[in-house]
């Protein structure tokens, strides 16, 4: 023990054995304030709090598949960067963004949500009047059905875990339940499903089966990290679908309209829809599947031999991520990971590993299990399974090759 009663580094060191040594091997074994910066003076007290000057991370802009570096103004989504982020909720900031027409600026004051249809008393409501009403929160991974499409055909090996995995975020939204707004309009009971429908110019309206999940955890947000919704993701109101497609949680929500039918938008049948190997195209493929991606190491980094921390996200659309596993020779064995918990359904959980490298080639890769017993694929049955005419819901295993100078690259398998 030093004599402040603490146990020192060095008896530390001294006694531990396995992870914790490897870990501290290597750092400076040292106990005087010597060590640490100097205190400073401070800068002035602010309204809003910026990242350190130090901080350098960003969404990237693209214009679809492979179309990187292009004009803002072309640019359909924004993916997250995964591979900078800690823990498992996503900066509001940089929560990735996928918006068909732009982001139309609206104003709260005038915004009004209309619900209708099979209803005995439809209502018009404004944000404030949603305010005033019973709320849920619930962090959530909100995910386009196109993550992943980087990778159907071939893998780009200059991709980052950003440009293959970015367009999935998990943020806290708080909003009114969707069974308290369908009470107050008096649903009919053979109404089956609901149109959703945003104000935007694309007018981007989704068809949603009423099923007792959706029913039970659907609701319209206003809310998001604490927070008024930014126009980037809705501003003032948006569906949140949790567990299912991006697409479904429809931003500057204008519209709920009850029915007994989808409604077939252009959104579910020329868009949307999943091409399988047989020609035949799936419909309302609703939910998002198991998931995961080790975001570190991943590809373009550069690791050296010796310790290295392995760690990720998982996120499934059935509920809560039970196991991780992960292989470290090209899967051919696995090895359980650890999960920061708790891991909340729905939501994205990070996982890690500790591994030391012998620096010989490998490749590394990670598999998923939830709650519901669904295991991620590997990308070879996935393929098998559904072919590579679809352009949605590739969830696949990632895997990450090393070279014997330690340079990840993006592979299929
Ligand atoms: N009104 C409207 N809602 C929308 C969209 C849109 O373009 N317009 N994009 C959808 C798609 S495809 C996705 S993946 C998610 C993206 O949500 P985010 O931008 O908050 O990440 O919103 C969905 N809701
Ligand atoms: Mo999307």
């Amino acid at each position: 023990m030093s004599q402040h009663g603490r146990p020192s580094r060095r008896h530390f060191i001294a006694t531990s054995t396995g992870l914790a040594a490897s870990v501290a091997a290597g750092q400076a074994i040292a106990d005087t304030l010597a060590d640490v910066p100097a205190r400073a003076v401070g800068a002035d007290l602010s309204g809003h709090s910026e990242r350190s000057k130090y901080v350098k991370i960003g969404r990237i802009p693209e214009a679809g598949p492979g179309k990187r570096n292009v004009d803002p103004s072309d640019a359909i989504n924004s993916k997250a960067p995964l591979d900078k982020l800690v823990g498992s909720i996503t900066p509001t900031d940089l929560h990735y963004e996928r918006s068909h027409s732009g982001v139309p600026d609206l104003d709260p004051a005038k915004h009004r949500l209309l619900v209708h249809g099979m209803v005995r008393k439809p209502l018009v409501f404004n944000v404030d009047d949603l305010k005033a009403m019973p709320s849920v929160s619930r962090t959530v991974f909100i995910e386009c059905t196109g993550n992943g499409w980087e990778n159907w055909h071939r893998a780009d090996e200059n991709l980052t875990v950003q440009n293959t995995h970015g367009l999935v975020s998990t943020n806290e939204w708080t909003g009114v339940p969707l069974r308290f707004l369908i009470d107050l309009v008096a649903k009919d009971r053979d109404s089956t499903w609901m149109l959703a429908e945003g104000s935007d110019a694309a007018g981007v309206a989704r068809s949603i089966p009423l099923t007792d999940e959706i029913l039970n955890e659907a609701f319209v947000a206003y809310g998001q990290n604490g927070e008024p919704l930014r126009p980037a993701h809705g501003f003032p109101l948006r569906l949140v679908m949790p567990g299912f497609e991006g697409n479904l949680n429809i931003k500057w929500l204008r519209r709920l309209e009850f029915g007994d039918r989808p409604w077939m938008t252009r959104w579910e049948t020329a868009r949307y829809t999943q091409l399988q190997a047989n020609g035949k195209a799936i419909q309302f493929q609703l939910r998002m599947e198991t998931n995961s991606a080790i975001t570190s190491p991943s590809g373009t980094m550069t690791i050296k031999p010796g310790y290295n921390r392995i760690t990720g996200l998982a996120w499934s659309g059935h509920g809560k991520i039970a196991k991780v596993e992960i292989s470290t020779d090209g899967a051919k064995s696995w090895k359980e990971a650890e999960l920061n918990l708790p891991a909340l359904p729905k939501a994205q959980t990070r996982f890690q590993m500790d591994w030391t490298w012998d620096g010989k080639p490998t490749k590394i890769v990670s598999r998923s299990t939830d709650d519901k017993g669904k295991v991620q694929p590997d990308r070879k049955s996935f393929i098998a399974e559904v072919g590579t005419n679809a352009l949605f819901h590739y969830h696949a295993q990632q895997t990450w090759s090393i070279d014997e100078t330690g340079k990840v690259r993006n592979v299929l398998d």
